[in-house]
């Protein structure tokens, strides 16, 4: 299997769906490399620390993170399952962009951006990592995002270990979209 397929198996199992392989993750989303190993192994994905070294080391988007001692493996963000990244609430830059698809923005309009099946918004701080998030969804759209309002008006925002922005929703008064 190539580190692409690996990757997305493994944010399947740390982010979404640890019971898919029998895993257990903490409720701090922390699973044990070891476990995650000899059950990926016992339903025929080959895996082993060497490959868990380099994908933690070489995702493009820092998706996952090995404690100190190697012993335990989470992923950074982007998980549906309810799990605490013991996040500390941070002032966002001003302005913030959110990736979609052309065909999500009426919807948006009325409703603001809602976290869907995943446990926060998420936002980057640069257009073009925008446009990339939402060519995942079909036509791409950016969205910009009053972030500093929103922060001075009460929302919390939190930053993921790989530099992603998150927040619980957005109402549609702070978000502009393009014409
Ligand atoms: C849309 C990837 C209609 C929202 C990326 C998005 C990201 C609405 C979709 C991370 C809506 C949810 C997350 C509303 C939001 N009406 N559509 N009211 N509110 N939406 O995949 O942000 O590669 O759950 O615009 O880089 O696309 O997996 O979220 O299009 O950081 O590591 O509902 O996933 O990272 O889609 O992506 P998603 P996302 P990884």
């Amino acid at each position: 299997m190539d580190h692409v397929t690996i990757s997305k198996f493994l944010s399947l199992v740390l982010r979404h769906d640890p019971e898919a392989i029998g895993l257990q993750l903490d409720k701090n989303g922390w699973a044990n490399v070891d476990d995650l190993i000899r059950l990926a192994n016992a339903r025929g994905r080959k895996l082993d620390r060497r490959i868990i070294t380099d994908i933690v080391a070489s995702s493009d988007k820092q998706r996952f993170t090995l404690d100190d001692a190697g012993v335990r493996i989470r992923a950074n963000q982007g998980h549906s399952i309810s799990v605490d990244l013991e996040l500390q609430p941070l002032t966002p830059p001003s302005v913030l962009f959110h990736g979609t698809a052309t065909r999500f923005v009426e919807s948006i309009r009325t409703q603001g951006l809602q976290k869907r099946q995943r446990q926060h918004v998420h936002l980057s701080e640069q257009e073009a990592t925008a446009v990339l998030v939402g060519q995942r969804h079909g036509h791409p759209l950016v969205l910009t995002v009053q972030a500093g309002k929103m922060c001075s008006e009460g929302h919390r925002f939190y930053k993921s270990k790989n530099g992603v922005w998150l927040t619980d929703s957005v109402p549609a008064s702070f978000i502009s979209f393009p014409d």
